[in-house]
């Protein structure tokens, strides 16, 4: 299903924004379950805009607008989710100047991590956003979320995925949803934002942007991540008296690749040889661990306290500052291609897309 603004039929395609509307909240209409994607977005997204003062609807700039077939709440996206948004952006790149995701706010900061590393080297804005209430509920953050994120995405400075939400741009690899009912329901703990809503002006700061020398050339990597769908990649967040049966039953299993431990404070885990000889048996076996903190902000600094230590020698990787998103979408996107374990290892290490 595509269908254009009112002005899109003058403008070339190059001058355009391509909209993917892929479900969430800011679609959905009341069902007796509850809320439920619903479809006719582009009827429904005119209307709204029809609304907006005839000065606002001018400087909009003008884009078409692709749903697709299948709508979700995005609690159910998964690895193959993400594959495929990049996938339909990577096969229109040279059609627009930028992209806007609509998508459900519960996993939106994952499915733009992932994006970033699919889409190395990106040009032209890739701007995801999504609501706390449907488009057409009274005073929906909806249609500004939708005309921030188009400004955004027609600012050619900007060159890298991002989140544009209740007036802040955020790096999509840096991301995390920080509320459940607030309007501005995302944060960037350990990034300054990269532009905002200042009155009616949508202002970029470049010096925050990922620069050229950063982000290199494109250079598009769309590994198949299918098999991510059941679960290769697992998280574990410690909690007190976690023990090492627990952790095995899971890093054991032999459909496990890699795992993300949410350690405590700046890189600490429990003082249990029976735990570290779980993990060590598991990066023995290839398996690609890495390590970032429950803490919201901040990094982790492994060894820095003795009870972190052993965690380097059991080889686990340190996720520095990065966010779960960053960190997990990472390990599932260097697991999803043919290089060798070190460079796995080397990568996880440096900084793709601004990440760390
Ligand atoms: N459950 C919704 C979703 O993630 C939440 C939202 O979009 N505000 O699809």
């Amino acid at each position: 299903m595509s269908t254009s603004s009112p002005l899109a039929a003058c403008a070339p395609s190059e001058e355009r924004i391509l909209i993917i509307y892929t479900g969430g909240t800011i679609g959905m209409e009341v069902s007796p379950k509850g809320l439920l994607p619903s479809g006719h977005f582009d009827q429904r997204l005119d209307q709204a805009l029809a609304r907006l003062p005839l000065a606002e609807r001018q400087q909009l700039p003008v884009f078409d607008l692709i749903s697709y077939p299948t709508l979700i709440d995005s609690s159910a996206a998964t690895p193959a989710t993400w594959q495929h948004i990049a996938t339909d952006i990577d096969a229109r790149i040279s059609d627009y100047r930028g992209f806007v995701i609509l998508h459900g706010t519960d996993t939106l900061s994952w499915t733009a991590a992932s994006l970033a590393y699919q889409l190395q080297g990106l040009d032209r804005p890739v701007v995801l956003t999504g609501a706390m209430q449907p488009l057409e509920v009274a005073n929906s953050d909806a249609l500004e979320n939708i005309q921030g994120a188009l400004h955004f995405a027609a600012q050619s400075a900007l060159q890298e995925v991002v989140i544009y939400f209740a007036g802040q741009l955020l790096r999509g690899a840096r991301a995390v949803k920080q509320h459940t009912e607030a309007v501005d329901a995302f944060t960037s703990p350990n990034y300054p934002r990269l532009g905002e809503r200042v009155e009616e002006d949508f202002v970029y700061y470049p010096s925050r942007g990922l620069s050229y020398q950063q982000r290199g050339a494109p250079r598009f990597e769309l590994p198949d991540y299918t098999p991510f769908a059941q679960g290769e990649v697992i998280r574990v967040s410690l909690w007190p008296g976690i023990a090492a049966w627990q952790l095995a039953a899971w890093l054991n299993d032999v459909r496990v690749r890699g795992a993300l431990l949410q350690l405590w404070g700046a890189g600490n885990i429990t003082d249990d040889p029976d735990i570290m000889s779980v993990i060590a048996t598991a990066t023995g076996e290839g398996k690609l661990i890495a390590a970032i903190s429950q803490a919201p902000q901040g990094s982790v600094h492994l060894g820095a306290y003795a009870a972190g230590h052993d965690l380097v020698e059991a080889g686990v990787l340190s996720g520095d500052g990065m966010t779960p998103e960053a960190a997990y979408t990472k390990l599932v996107h260097l697991l999803a291609q043919p290089l060798t374990e070190s460079a796995r290892r080397q990568q996880f290490v440096t900084s793709l897309v601004g990440e760390r």
